[in-house]
């Protein structure tokens, strides 16, 4: 497969707005602005290395991921742990790349990563860019995607046990 071909890049999206899709009750684009305006923003001081650059030292602002994904209402049954991880979530920037997280990471339940959708990283609003993934329990920035254009939400599925003769 190419590096471009994640399972939503034909999905059309203004500058700097992402789409929300896949398994997901409430399907949506947002702006950079309206992940300012309807959730809680919370600030993270991060250093992450880069396999080019070296360690590289941010601060971001933005919601939570976690709450972001959850008011789009992924079709799992929230009260039920197992069936929350069974899902993940691939988040791909305009240039093709692109990374794949579990819901577990960030489900309170298990992982509880505070993973951020930054609005803002060092001072400058990313209004014009696109909201940037943040991951501070990463070593490395691989997953620091940039400009994102879409986060796609779905289960799991794992092929059935292969039957014995
Ligand atoms: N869209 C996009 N995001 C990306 C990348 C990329 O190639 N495309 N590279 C990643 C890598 S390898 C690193 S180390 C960080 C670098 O982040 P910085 O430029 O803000 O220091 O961005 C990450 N985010
Ligand atoms: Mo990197």
């Amino acid at each position: 497969m190419s590096r471009t071909g994640t399972p939503t890049r034909t999905i059309p999206v203004r500058a700097g707005a992402l789409a929300l899709c896949g398994d997901i009750d409430r399907p949506v684009t947002l702006t950079v602005a309206d992940l300012r305006e309807h959730w809680e923003q919370h600030k993270s001081d991060v250093v992450f290395d880069c396999a080019t650059n070296g360690p590289q030292r941010h601060t971001f602002t933005g919601p939570l991921l976690r709450d972001v994904v959850g008011d789009a209402r992924p079709a799992f049954d929230p009260r039920r742990r197992k069936d929350r991880s069974r899902f993940l979530l691939a988040v791909s920037g305009g240039d093709g790349h692109h990374t794949v997280l579990s819901w577990a990471e960030i489900d309170a339940d298990f992982g509880d990563t505070p993973i951020l959708l930054a609005t803002r990283l060092d001072g400058e609003e990313l209004d014009s860019v696109g909201s940037q993934l943040v991951v501070p329990s990463d070593r490395c920035g691989a997953r620091y995607i940039s400009a994102i254009r879409s986060i796609w939400v779905g289960a799991c599925r794992v092929p059935e046990e292969p039957s014995r003769p």
